[in-house]
């Protein structure tokens, strides 16, 4: 019945059915996430990167209605040109995006769908969504967060954003039963800045224990994702003022020119990028192709088990 819907790039498929690594990447990064050309020049080094460590790179997102497990070359571009134009899919997107046979560039939680569709269990990015300053009256709270408890998929990021409010991001998993484990850290990564005030559940050092670890939640059934937090390289981290005074000035823009739903993190993203002069976009690619290595490695150690 799925096939009715879904491609799987033929690379995939065949890494799939031959139990070989395969890492699946979102696309709402691209579109919404970085600027043009830049987005495109990292998705295709992000690919790269996984392929060096030995394991095939999955991109993903709908086009033309069909939902597209890895993406070419020319439809990577197109998304990275197209930017914000392009449809920005969550979990509710999905079936409206593809009955109208329309683009769509998916989020960590539509991305997560896709991939557990086909198969894949390991997904890395950059960051992922959260609960939003504030929610305590906007209830704005990512449909990430609720992929995670259901979808059996490891979402390997940079922790999330300063953008969003980490402590109830914290709360919130927790209650979901979502794990979320540093990856060689005790605290937990706020994406630009290696450490936070926040503390992470489990501490593991190698991709081997990871992959065990998700290999024993999964054959229990205890179902959901679970959040991986690997902290970007220290030579590209951010000094924590530069960064604090972006996101500040970014919400209080955000506030006055009242955005919300799911124009808010696009909105904030840009605004955070312009407002650093683009070195916080510097510290976004690489940290997006550490989690791109360290997905491979755990892909790796997991299909040996
Ligand atoms: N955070 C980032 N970069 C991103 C996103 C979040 O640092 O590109 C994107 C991801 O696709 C994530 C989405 O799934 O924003 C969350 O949007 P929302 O808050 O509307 O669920
Ligand atoms: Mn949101």
């Amino acid at each position: 019945m799925l096939e009715k819907y879904l491609d799987i790039q033929p690379e995939v498929a065949q890494a799939l059915a031959n139990n070989q690594p395969v890492v699946a990447l979102e696309s709402t990064i691209i579109s919404h996430g970085m600027p043009f050309p830049r987005n495109v020049e990292t998705a295709l080094l992000v690919e790269n990167t996984i392929r060096e460590q030995g394991a095939v790179p999955a991109t993903i997102a709908i086009i033309e209605g069909r939902l597209k497990v890895g993406l070419t070359e020319e439809q990577i571009t197109y998304l990275g040109k197209a930017g914000p134009a392009v449809t920005k899919v969550s979990r509710r997107d999905i079936p409206f995006v593809v009955a109208g046979k329309k683009d769509g560039a998916t989020t960590v939680a539509a991305t997560m769908i896709l991939a557990n569709m086909a198969g894949i269990k390991i997904f890395a990015t950059g960051g992922i969504g959260g609960v939003h300053r504030g929610a305590q009256q906007t209830m704005d709270i990512s449909a990430d967060l609720q992929e995670l408890a259901n979808t059996d998929v490891a979402v390997i990021c940079a922790g999330a954003k300063s953008i969003l409010d980490l402590a109830l991001t914290r709360e919130y998993l927790e209650t979901q039963g979502v794990p979320v484990i540093g990856y060689q850290t005790d605290s937990l990564p706020a994406f630009y800045t290696r450490e936070s005030e926040h503390s992470i559940d489990y501490r593991l050092d190698t991709p081997d224990q990871i992959a065990l670890a998700l290999k024993a939640k999964w054959e229990m059934n205890l179902n959901g994702g679970a959040v991986i937090a690997n902290p970007i390289p220290v030579e590209y981290a951010m000094p924590t003022k530069a960064i604090t005074n972006a996101v500040d000035t970014a919400l209080a823009e955000a506030d006055e020119q009242g955005i919300f739903g799911k124009e808010s993190t696009p909105f904030l993203l840009a605004r955070v990028c312009e407002l650093t002069g683009g070195n916080s976009l510097d510290s976004n690619i690489q940290l997006v192709l550490n989690n791109a290595r360290l997905g491979a490695q755990i892909a790796i150690k997991y299909s040996q088990l």
